[in-house]
This record gives structure tokens, sequence and C-alpha cells, in this order.
């Protein structure tokens, strides 16, 4: 049986991945850091099933030991600080968890066994003033926030680490994943989660930014699959993981509103305090090298993604 820790095993990522891991007949060891409240929403279903490990991507002495213990012959590192406007009101916790955190971790590897598969959890947020239409490997980085900069340092550091110590190390690009399980504060679960209230009258109205801003938005679960495909390649690399689509958040609250008979002109209210300093205003990925190598294809589309939330946050609002 493969043994495999995932960092960020409490986020939406991290439990996908355990999910389709434990599948494969894996051992998955996720790492959680330690608060005086369990955050297991998104792995109680499953958390007899996986050994949970307290670890800190701020800690070297944490990483180090868990390798040591469990042996893991992969690692997925989805630990960050992953929200963006965060990133400029805590810049050096984010630079220090989602670009040093990464070092750490290498480091932690290459210690103990340089043999163990590292997958990087990089991202689109990295092109930010995008230099080139579509976004691929080999587009230049322009990050527009102090998240995506702490993700270009993770990003090559990545890389430096494959190319210096020969180790299989290898960046997933991915562009935006929701599902229901995404974070409430995320403009995509906010507008479902808003969707579903309104329906219900629970709520009268939605507060958002930027209505124009455009993303390649896929589900989250196909695109764990993705991550596990790149570690079982016979090198490692670098993937852009997209749909090639991109639609406004906008059409987003379209869909979203018109799934539960509602315009969404009716409900949604600009708001400054959702700006942000710099903003990325259009990404839509290039993702044929994914397809070509790791036959990897997305499999739910935009408007299922969308209606799957929103249906989801109806059903959990009807139960309260
Ligand atoms: P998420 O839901 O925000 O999960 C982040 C995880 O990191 C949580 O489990 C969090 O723990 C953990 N974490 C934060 N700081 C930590 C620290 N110092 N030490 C250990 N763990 C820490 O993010 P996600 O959407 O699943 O994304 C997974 C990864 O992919 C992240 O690295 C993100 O930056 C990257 N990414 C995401 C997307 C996307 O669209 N979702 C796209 C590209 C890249 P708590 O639960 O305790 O907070
Ligand atoms: O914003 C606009 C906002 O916060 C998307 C993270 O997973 O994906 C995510 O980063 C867009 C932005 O995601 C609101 O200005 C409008 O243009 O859902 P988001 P993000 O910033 O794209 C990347 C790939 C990651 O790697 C990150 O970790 O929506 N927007 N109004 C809003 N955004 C939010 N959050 N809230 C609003 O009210």
């Amino acid at each position: 049986m493969p043994t495999a820790i995932i960092t960020g095993i409490t986020g939406q990522d991290g439990s996908y991945l355990a999910e389709l891991l434990l599948k494969k007949g894996y051992q998955v060891i996720g790492v959680a850091r330690r608060s005086s409240t369990v955050n297991y929403e998104r792995i109680n279903h499953i958390v007899d099933d996986i050994t949970i490990v307290q670890g800190d991507l701020q800690d070297q002495g944490s990483l180090l030991s868990l390798l040591e213990e469990y042996k893991p012959s992969e690692v997925y590192n989805l630990a960050a600080q992953s929200f963006v406007p965060t990133s400029w009101n805590q810049p050096a916790l984010t630079g220090d968890v989602t670009a040093l955190g990464v070092t750490r971790m290498l480091e932690a590897i290459r210690f103990v066994n340089p043999k163990i598969r590292f997958y990087q959890a990089s991202s689109s947020e990295m092109f930010g003033k995008v230099m080139e239409v579509p976004q691929r490997e080999e587009t230049p980085f322009y990050p527009r926030s102090p998240y995506g900069v702490a993700k270009v340092y993770g990003h090559w550091i990545t890389v430096n680490y494959r190319e210096s110590f020969d180790m299989f190390a290898t960046s997933g690009i991915l562009f935006n994943h929701e599902s229901p399980r995404r974070g409430m504060e995320f403009v995509t679960r906010k507008i479902s989660n808003a969707a579903a209230s309104i329906k219900l009258g629970k709520t009268k109205e939605l507060r958002l930014g930027n209505l124009e801003a455009q993303r390649d938005w896929g589900f989250a679960g196909d695109y764990v699959e993705a991550m596990w495909l790149m570690l079982q390649q016979d090198h490692p690399d670098n993937y852009v993981i997209g749909t090639g689509e991109t639609h406004a958040v906008r059409e987003f609250c379209e869909i979203a509103f018109a799934h539960v008979d509602l315009d969404y002109k009716d409900y949604v209210v600009m708001d400054e305090k959702f700006y942000r300093p710099a903003e990325v205003d259009l990404l839509i990925s290039d993702p044929s090298k994914a397809r070509a190598q790791l036959k990897w294809e997305p499999a739910v589309s935009f408007k299922e993604l969308v209606t799957m939330m929103v249906d989801s946050d109806l059903a959990r609002l009807k139960k309260q």
C-alpha cells in the first residue's frame, strides 16, 4: 500500500484528493495545523479512513518528523494562505507559509528521502496581469498580489530543487477550481450561497466587488485527479490545468440566480469594499500539454459547476 502525505487536508482540495487516494488504495496521512477548535467539516466523512497528524508549514521540525515517521512515497503540498485579499493584510505571513513553506517541505524531503515524489500546488494567480492569452506553461509570470508573488516563489523553488538535487518535484499550475466545499469568502461560493439563501427568504442582497473579472473555473474533484496523474509520470514537470474557457463573475451570478428563478440584477449590489488594490482581470488556460501528456480532461462543465454549488447550498440551508 503506497503512503501519501497531504498538507492542507482540511481545505477544499485536501478533502477531494484524500477521497481519490483512498479509492486508489493509498494510506493517506493528512497534515493539519493545531487550532483551538477542530475544523474537519470537509473530511468528517473519511476521518476514520485517514491518519491526521499535526504539522505546520511554518515549522521545519514538524515536517521532518512527519516524513521520518510515515515514510511516504508521495507528498502533496496543498497547504497555503490561499485567500488573495488576506494576502494584502498579512503579506509577511502569506510569504512565510505560501512561499517559504514550500522550501521547508522540500528541505525535509531532501534530508529524509530525496526519492519522495513532490507535488506543489501552484496557481494561475502567478500569471496575474497576463502576458499572453491563453496562458500556458511557458507564459511569463506577472503576479498582482502578495499571494501571487508567494506562489511564484513556490513554483520556482520547486523547479530549482528538481534541477539542483534531481528531485521528483512537480508544479501543477491550477486555474480556479470550485465545489460545494469551497470556502465561503471565495466569489463562487459567496454567490451560490447567496442565491440559495435569497431564494429561501433568509437574505435580501449580495454585496460583491468587480463583476467583470474573468476566470477559468473548473470543478475541484476533476483537478485532484490531475495532481495524482502528475506524480505518476516518468519525469517531474510543470503542467497548466484548466478548462480552456473563461467566464465573468457576472455570468456566474446570472446562472446561479436563474437556477433558482431569480434575476441577479435585483439582488447584487456593487460594494467598493470588495475591490482589490490590484486586480487580475482575465485568466484562461491552454491545458493542451495536460491533455496530451496526462490524458486529463475536466468532466464537469461551467454550468454544471454553478448549479451543483447552488443545489448543494439550497439543500444545506433547507436543513438548518
Ligand atoms: P484552502 O481550502 O484555503 O485550504 C488551504 C489549507 O492549507 C487548509 O487546510 C489550511 O488549514 C492549510 N494551511 C494554511 N496555513 C497552513 C500552515 N501554516 N501549515 C499547515 N497548513 C496550513 O485551499 P484550496 O482551495 O484547497 O487550495 C489548495 C492549494 O491549491 C492551496 O495551496 C492554494 O493556494 C492552491 N490553489 C488553489 C486553487 C483553487 O482555485 N482552489 C487554484 C490554484 C492553486 P486550516 O483549515 O487550518 O486553515
Ligand atoms: O475571486 C472577484 C475578484 O476570491 C475571483 C484562490 O483559490 O483562485 C482563487 O483566487 C474574482 C476576483 O478567487 C468578489 O475580484 C468580485 O477577480 O474567488 P476569488 P481568486 O482571487 O481568483 C486562484 C487560482 C488561487 O490560487 C487562489 O488561492 O472575483 N470578486 N466580487 C470577488 N471575489 C471575492 N472573493 N469576493 C467578492 O465579493
